[in-house]
């Protein structure tokens, strides 16, 4: 079986995008895989976070990938900074990495803007980090939303490298597992910019704890065109929202856009919202319920992470320190 790892920063409450390219897919796939599922808060830190929110926010994360049906019975489930193991990894890894490697990334530069010198350090080694998750398990599949397929084309190098450097054949090489249809949820306020928990505006996300009214409140205000829907999906060519829109619709009912469109092309937006409301309520309302329930237990929620945690350093500690003595650090 293969061992697969995978992410999601403590940044805010899950969104839709989250789920569809990353959460419903880590359900599905703890059929066939050994997985270790992690709350990135180091990598959560590269941009200012208040404490108290960030340890609220990792709670809330872990009731809402409870609730997606994260089985931590069978997989592990943790936060990042309680196994120590990513960090002395992602030390050693930065020091694997080039610069001009890091200059590529394409995220770095859309968080960063105009203004990258006043962004942190950690921010702009972040990938550096999640190549260390990602290795110091040895895990071979990753799943992840098409934003982080860059980073992943880095780790690779960064193993391949390491491997290079100390004459071994220590890492594997890692599979990005992108979903086909969902991997790139945008904004309900601009179809041209990725669906994020972080953004100032809430109206701009769907959040895995909003309630019925809020979804269909926000799918109501959810920018559009003016034109009716196309009958075929090269008709939704630079149009980002309404394209944005069906493709959330289809991915969440289990139909391509093309038969999406079939149904509804020629009509105009308000028939359309209403039905996505229903498949976009359908699909978050039990999870927001089953998490609401969970976060009244935040002491379990805690012994969940401690349990992952405890579990997550017994498959990290001996790859990392090996690592560690391969490259001539004195144990
Ligand atoms: N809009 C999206 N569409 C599809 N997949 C997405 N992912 C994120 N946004 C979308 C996938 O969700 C997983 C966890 O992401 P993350 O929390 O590690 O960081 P992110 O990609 O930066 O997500 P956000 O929501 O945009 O966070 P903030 O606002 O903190 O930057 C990843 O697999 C990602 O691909």
């Amino acid at each position: 079986m293969q061992r697969l790892f995978s992410g999601i920063q403590p940044t805010g409450i899950p969104q839709l995008g989250n789920y569809l390219g990353a959460i419903r897919n880590w359900v599905a796939l703890q059929r066939d895989h050994e997985c270790i599922f992690c709350l990135v808060d180091m990598h959560a830190i590269t941009t200012w976070q208040d404490p108290a929110v960030l340890r609220q926010q990792t709670l809330a994360q872990t009731a809402v990938l409870l609730a997606s049906g994260i089985d931590v019975q069978k997989h592990i489930l943790f936060n990042q900074s309680a196994v120590s193991a990513h960090a002395r990894l992602g030390w050693i890894f930065n020091c694997v990495a080039r610069i001009g490697w890091l200059n590529r990334m394409t995220q770095f530069k859309d968080k960063a803007g105009k203004d990258r010198e006043k962004h942190s350090a950690g921010l702009y080694v972040y990938p550096d980090l999640m190549a260390a998750d990602i290795m110091a398990y040895k895990a071979t599949v990753v799943p992840v939303g098409d934003d982080q397929k860059q980073h992943l084309e880095l780790t690779n190098d960064i193993a391949q490298k390491f491997n290079h450097d100390y004459g071994t054949e220590f890492f594997p090489q890692v599979e990005a597992l992108i979903p086909p249809q969902g991997a790139r949820v945008m904004s309900l306020r601009d179809g041209t910019k990725k669906m994020s928990k972080s953004d100032p505006s809430a109206q701009s996300r769907i959040e895995m704890t909003d309630d019925a009214d809020t979804i269909a409140s926000k799918i109501k205000r959810a920018k559009t065109d003016s034109e009716p829907l196309p009958s075929d999906p090269a008709g939704l060519e630079n149009r980002p929202e309404a394209r944005n829109l069906v493709t959330i619709y289809a991915t969440l009912s289990g139909r391509t856009v093309a038969d999406v469109l079939a149904q509804f092309g020629g009509q105009g937006f308000g028939p359309f919202k209403t039905a996505l409301t229903d498949v976009v309520v359908g699909a978050i309302a039990p999870i927001a319920e089953e998490t609401g329930r969970l976060l009244k237990e935040p002491g379990f929620l805690c012994d969940t992470l401690r349990d992952g945690a405890n579990r997550a350093r017994t498959i990290a500690e001996p790859i990392v320190s090996e690592a560690e003595s391969l490259i001539g650090f004195l144990k």
